[in-house]
């Protein structure tokens, strides 16, 4: 099923065509309206009207979240205050969060995608979402919510956390489709078994896993635990949130872009250059119809490439290769970004604490684990026992509301992480994805 054949099955001509228009249209805008944008193309000695349509787009400067940081908290925003209804936010690379704005408008938009990423998953009204995904800054909640809504189906509103309860829920409810990270969706199927359920017991048909990465073997253990089809769907805040790309039912190889809405490209991320549909680089997006906070070529750091030819289930949008990895180091800890960066700044702001760390991610069960090793001072590491407990629960509880994620401190002695010949291998990743 397709939500909205018009625009997802545009032939390709008519949909560069109109990818060129709002380009056009989206530059004019943003020159006006955004002093940091007007600045960079005059940086880069580009004017509005060179824009004439979609091969001019490579002329146009990158943005990137540093850019973001630098304008926080809505000094990237096109639109006045006064016309944004909604903001979400996301973790930036220190101690500010990445903010994006909505407009009424923008909105809509957004849930008619949500409608048509549900649609590919073949959820349709009379289905139950199950929407596990956290509810707040996070787009993740309330992006399907609208969307769920938008189909006409029954949304649960359940967020995240209470394991036990939201399966208890799902089998009275009857949830037939469930919405959540990968890691979480097998955490459930765990809980599920320990509680003595089989998958029978419940209804579920489908579930509509992202927002972080996730492997074929993750797909094929969850769908055979939880007896559902397992659909891959991928965004970011910056973009719009959930409701970027998804798989369509049909085929579950490769995530259809909402082109008529971004337009992706993919550069190889040590040189800006554009590489050719089917070559691996990282991806770059530029919005063409949001108001309240568009982007011009914004540099994700994921790595994939982009799928040309024609799906089966008649969309013609590009496809992009499940994501594989980042650029950066950023790490994403149940379904929460995290930069290392971020650590460093809050050990960095605590007496007593040496500039030597190490972060060690782990799974157990389908959980991950983050444990931060960090070297203490020697007066401090001969102090007595509570002293050091008492620094190793405070900088737990100051990381956690910082990265919005629990973790694990161990406060170890001095001169013991291994020092760098180079770059610091600061994060030791041992999760099998
Ligand atoms: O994670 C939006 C979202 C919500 C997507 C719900 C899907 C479902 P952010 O918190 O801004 O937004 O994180 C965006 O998460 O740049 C990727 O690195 C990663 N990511 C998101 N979806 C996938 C996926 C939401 N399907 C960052 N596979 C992105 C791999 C993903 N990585």
């Amino acid at each position: 099923m397709i939500w909205n054949e018009e625009f997802e099955t545009l032939p390709r001509e008519a949909l560069e065509a109109l990818q060129g228009r709002r380009l056009r249209d989206l530059v004019e805008r943003v020159y006006v309206t955004v002093p940091p944008y007007r600045k960079k193309m005059q940086e880069a000695g580009v004017r509005p009207e060179d824009i004439k349509g979609l091969d001019d787009l490579k002329r146009l400067p990158f943005t990137t979240k540093d850019d973001l940081r630098d304008n926080y908290p809505f000094g990237m925003f096109a639109v006045p205050l006064e016309r944004v209804v909604r903001v979400h936010a996301s973790s930036g690379t220190t101690g500010k969060p990445t903010v994006v704005g909505y407009t009424r408008r923008d909105i809509e938009t957004w849930a008619e995608l949500m409608a048509r990423t549900l649609t590919a998953a073949g959820v349709h009204r009379g289905d139950v979402v199950h929407n596990a995904y956290g509810y707040g800054l996070f787009t993740g909640g309330l992006g399907f919510h609208y969307g769920a809504e938008r189909i006409g189906a029954t949304v649960i509103p359940i967020s995240g956390g209470n394991t036990k309860r939201q399966i208890m829920i799902m089998k009275d409810f009857g949830s037939t489709v469930l919405t959540c990270t990968p890691s979480y969706a097998l955490n459930i199927a765990e809980v599920m078994e320990e509680m003595g359920l089989r998958p029978s017991d419940l209804r579920l048909r489908v579930g509509i896993f992202g927002a972080e990465p996730w492997s074929e073997r993750m797909r094929q253990e969850i769908e055979k635990k939880l007896q559902i089809d397992a659909i891959d769907i991928y965004g970011l805040s910056e973009i719009i949130g959930p409701g970027v790309s998804v798989e369509c039912i049909e085929k579950k190889h490769g995530l259809h872009i909402f082109e008529d809405h971004f337009i992706p490209e993919i550069i190889n991320p040590d040189t800006g250059e554009v590489l050719p549909y089917g070559e691996e680089g990282e991806l770059v997006f530029t919005t063409l119809t949001k108001e309240a906070f568009p982007v011009i070529r914004y540099r994700t750091r994921d790595i994939t490439r982009l799928i040309p030819e024609p799906c089966i289930c008649g969309r013609t949008f590009v496809r992009m290769e499940k994501v594989t990895g980042r650029t950066d180091d950023m790490l994403i800890i149940r379904g929460v970004n995290v930069f290392p960066s971020q650590i460093e700044h809050v050990l960095m702001s605590v007496e007593g604490v040496e500039p030597h760390y190490q972060i060690i991610v782990d799974r157990e069960g389908a959980l991950d684990v983050m444990e931060v090793q960090v070297e203490v001072s020697e007066e401090i590491f001969s102090d007595e026992i509570k002293v050091l407990e008492g620094l190793q629960k405070r900088i737990e509880q100051e990381l956690k509301d910082a990265l919005a994620v629990s973790c694990r401190v161990k406060l170890v002695e001095p001169k013991t992480i291994q020092r760098s010949e180079g770059k610091a291998k600061r994060v030791i990743d041992r999760r099998k994805i």
